[in-house]
């Protein structure tokens, strides 16, 4: 009886740690092909983004357009699977609300490790 409880305590923790693993694999970020409800622009320079950080609503497909005004760069982040370079856009559905940190992907120059900002899912 004691061994049945065990294996089955057990398996709810590898259950509940499967269902974890599966979202943080990508952060909780889908692109799933549905129509934007909102967009962010996200404006990049030689070096710097043009905000500190960048909201989203949570669970909410959303475009993300990414606008290299001067120079050329890109974005990414190592919390989240999340990428664009240069002048593109991609509409995703950011599932994990929080805050993760996005920078520039592309070495751009002198400035290059500077190009951090935010994005928060709220
Ligand atoms: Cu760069």
């Amino acid at each position: 009886m004691l061994l049945l409880s065990v294996i089955a305590a057990f398996m709810i923790i590898m259950a509940a740690c499967g269902s974890n693993s599966d979202s943080a694999a990508n952060g909780g970020v889908e692109e799933t092909g549905a129509a934007a409800t909102s967009e962010v622009v996200i404006k990049a320079s030689n070096w710097k983004f043009d905000q500190p950080e960048y909201r989203v609503k949570k669970g909410e497909p959303t475009k993300i357009t990414l606008q290299s005004e001067e120079g050329s760069h890109g974005i990414a982040s190592s919390d989240i699977d999340f990428k664009i370079s240069g002048n593109d856009s991609k509409v995703l559905t950011f599932n994990n609300a929080g805050e993760f940190e996005i920078h520039c992907n592309v070495l751009c120059g002198t400035g290059h490790s500077q190009m951090i900002a935010k994005i928060i899912v709220e």
